[in-house]
């Protein structure tokens, strides 16, 4: 197992916790190729001293961290409109990139950021759509694989939270410049989701979207420099309803949404085949319910996935895992990618993440213009 020197970029939730992850790989996984070791953060100058503590190797400036020599792979944590800049830039240097999701703020730009990183062989562009990396899903995937229950007829997603009421005070996720609004944040993973469980990606889609709360507080500069705190338009979509057509003639909705109380992450699918059908909910994240209607005294099974046998089980079963645990397996899949192995359960590669960009867009169109939107229109 060889070191390999790691930069992370940013320090909100995510950029913390990969302080997390990084050092768990090699002790989650002794057969991983790499342990990843954080040489270097990218961080604002008022989270410097918290990041210090943490033993991070400081830098403010987000392109020198990006270029210099002490990494050779990058994870770009930043608020969406950064993702473009920072991974063309770690694909010019020719550093690995792993990126939050959503990839870019608009498919133009995920597309030049595909084209790029699938230019340079060997690179790896891996994009952290974590819901991948728990295990029921990894086993939701397996069964539509091996074609337990025939074709897909019914797909029903959500996502949900509950902290976009009107008392959250403006922040990048709702400015529409930074790549906020809920679509991007939540339906994203959910778009992602059903394409990694069931290998089908919506081909029409008709959707309404809603901007809840029209002003949030927030600081603005004004032109003498000084700082005051006023209402400032919300733009981003607070909420979005889609209805969608698959390309196997069956059927699906998705909706997403932070307003909706009691929710905290509150996110999941149900699928219906022709012969049985599957269930995953974030609140029982360990567990898979399968229902199988050939079998006698019918009846929801729930499979706790947790266990040997099951993907990623890192530690005695049934000692259950959380998002933590699935952001360790996600760096895991990365190093197994960059030496070559194959994956337990596939990386979300930037052109992954270009086609649910091409969804959003589609869905985005389809509430402007008030009409069903083709995929086949976006490029
Ligand atoms: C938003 O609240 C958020 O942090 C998303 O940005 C993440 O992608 C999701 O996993 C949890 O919720």
């Amino acid at each position: 197992m060889r070191d390999m020197k790691v930069a992370v970029l940013g320090f909100g939730a995510m950029g913390r916790a990969r302080n997390v992850a990084y050092p768990n790989v090699a002790k989650y996984y002794g057969d991983s190729p790499i342990n990843p070791v954080i040489t270097q953060g990218f961080v604002l100058e008022r989270e410097a001293d918290a990041a210090r503590k943490l033993g991070w190797d400081v830098n403010l400036d987000m392109m020198d961290t990006i270029q210099n020599d002490k990494s050779e792979y990058v994870d770009i944590c930043l608020p969406n409109a950064l993702h473009y800049s920072a991974a063309l830039a770690a694909i010019e240097a020719k550093k690995h990139v792993f990126c939050e999701k959503p990839l870019a703020i608009s498919v133009d730009e995920a597309r030049e950021m595909t084209e790029a990183a699938e230019a340079v062989p060997g690179l790896l562009n891996s994009v952290n759509f974590i819901y991948r990396r728990c295990p029921a899903n990894v086993f939701a995937r397996q069964i539509v694989q091996e074609n337990w229950f025939g074709k897909l007829l019914e797909a029903r997603s959500y996502y949900n939270q509950s902290w976009g009421g009107p008392n959250t005070g403006f922040g990048w996720r709702f400015d529409v410049k930074a790549g906020g609004g809920t679509l991007g944040d939540l339906g994203s993973h959910a778009i992602d989701m059903l394409y990694f469980v069931t290998g089908m990606r919506p081909s029409e889609v008709v959707a309404t979207q809603v901007t809840h709360v029209k002003e949030r507080m927030g600081n603005v500069t004004k032109s003498d420099g000084s700082v005051v705190r006023e209402p400032i338009p919300n733009e981003v979509d607070d909420g979005t309803r889609v209805v969608y057509n698959l390309p196997n003639g069956g059927i699906g909705s998705l909706e997403c949404t932070r307003n909706a109380w009691g929710t905290e992450n509150t996110q999941g699918y149900e699928f219906y085949f022709e012969n049985g059908a599957i269930r995953w909910s974030y609140d029982e994240v360990n567990y898979l319910e399968v229902y199988d209607p050939s079998v006698r005294g019918r009846g929801w099974r729930r499979v706790l996935c947790n266990q040997g046998g099951f993907a990623y089980c890192h530690f005695a079963g049934g000692h259950m895992d959380g998002y933590r645990d699935f952001l360790t397996s996600a760096c895991y899949e990365n190093m197994r990618a960059i030496e070559g192995m194959d994956p337990i359960a596939p990386i979300a590669t930037f052109r992954d993440a270009y086609e649910v960009e091409r969804t959003i867009e589609a869905i985005r169109r389809s509430h402007r213009e008030r009409r069903w939107v083709k995929l086949d229109e976006i490029k």
